[in-house]
């Protein structure tokens, strides 16, 4: 089975066909929503944040521990109004060094380069994706988290199957995800994988603090449908959006060549923000729309 592809309006508003694609399956996919030189500009910047970025200010973070200790805890934690960097496991040696060029060694950047960064800004507050969000029922869209996913060559981790509800969860349910491919994502190269239909079913888990501790609580059933699973391939330049409540995740990337994407999490303003998530903001830095 694959999905129905679209190509975009002139002004991103969607047609009934998407949405009516988008209500049943909880993803939609436009093809060519950006340019190449829109995605090659994106990844220049980010080449550039990336040249900037000195992997030795953050290495006693994740030294020997890996990603598992406090700090690298708390290095995640406070990422929600910042841009901080994240290794891939396999970046690093048994004694804590890095054993690849940074560039090729990075996880993602995260989480609101879409305000603190003029090219990460101008890319996601585009008028077309305000046009498409409201007509996919956003009523007071609010940009909540941004990220760079880079899936390096041979080193690219596996992303479990998840709903982004679990991690950015509002009252009703309204994070929408919009991932655009900056370079062309298949299935040798870890694309999204998506299980169309199942986002009526509801919410499964939900990632939240309990005291000073994020924990994961099951809400429901705990297997996915797999054998209902479909490759999202995406050439450089589509648009994925995706349901809050539509089950996702991405392969290991074992191939040598990467599959950069940037994905871009909004939410309701009219809906109820849950206070236990993970993702905390300054109150200088509020969530701001399109
Ligand atoms: O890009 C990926 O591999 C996963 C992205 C994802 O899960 C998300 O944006 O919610």
């Amino acid at each position: 089975m694959s999905l129905p592809r679209f190509t975009p309006t002139p002004d991103g508003s969607p047609t009934p066909a998407m949405v009516e694609a988008y209500r049943r399956d909880g993803f939609l996919i436009i093809d060519g929503f950006k340019t190449p030189a829109e995605c090659d500009a994106l990844r220049a910047r980010t080449h550039g944040l990336v040249e900037n970025f000195d992997p030795a200010t953050v290495a006693s973070i994740f030294e020997a521990s890996g990603s598992q200790s406090h700090a690298a805890d708390r290095y995640f934690q406070e990422s929600g109004d910042k841009m901080r960097f994240f290794f891939e496991k396999g970046a690093f040696g048994p004694t804590g060094e890095l054993v690849r060029d940074k560039h090729g060694a990075l996880n993602k950047i995260g989480h609101a380069m879409h305000d603190l960064d003029p090219v990460f800004e101008a890319f996601s507050r585009d008028q077309r994706l305000a046009a498409l969000a409201k007509g996919l029922g956003i009523a007071d869209p609010g940009l909540i988290q941004s990220m760079i996913i880079f899936k390096p060559p041979q080193i690219g981790g596996e992303v479990n199957c998840h709903q982004d509800a679990t991690f950015l969860h509002t009252e009703p349910v309204s994070v929408t995800g919009f991932w655009f491919a900056l370079e062309d994502a298949d299935e040798t190269n870890g694309c999204l994988i998506g299980i169309p239909g199942v986002h009526a079913g509801g919410l499964r888990e939900l990632f939240q603090y309990q005291g000073d501790k994020l924990v994961m609580t099951k809400l429901g059933e705990k297997d996915w449908p797999a054998e209902r699973e479909v490759c999202l391939a995406a050439p450089k330049g589509t648009l994925v959006v995706l349901h809050g409540l539509a089950p996702h995740r991405s392969a290991p990337n074992a191939s040598p060549r990467s599959r950069e994407a940037y994905a871009l999490h909004v939410i309701d303003r009219q809906t109820r923000w849950s206070p236990g998530n993970w993702l905390r903001r300054a109150p200088e830095m509020p969530v701001r729309g399109f």
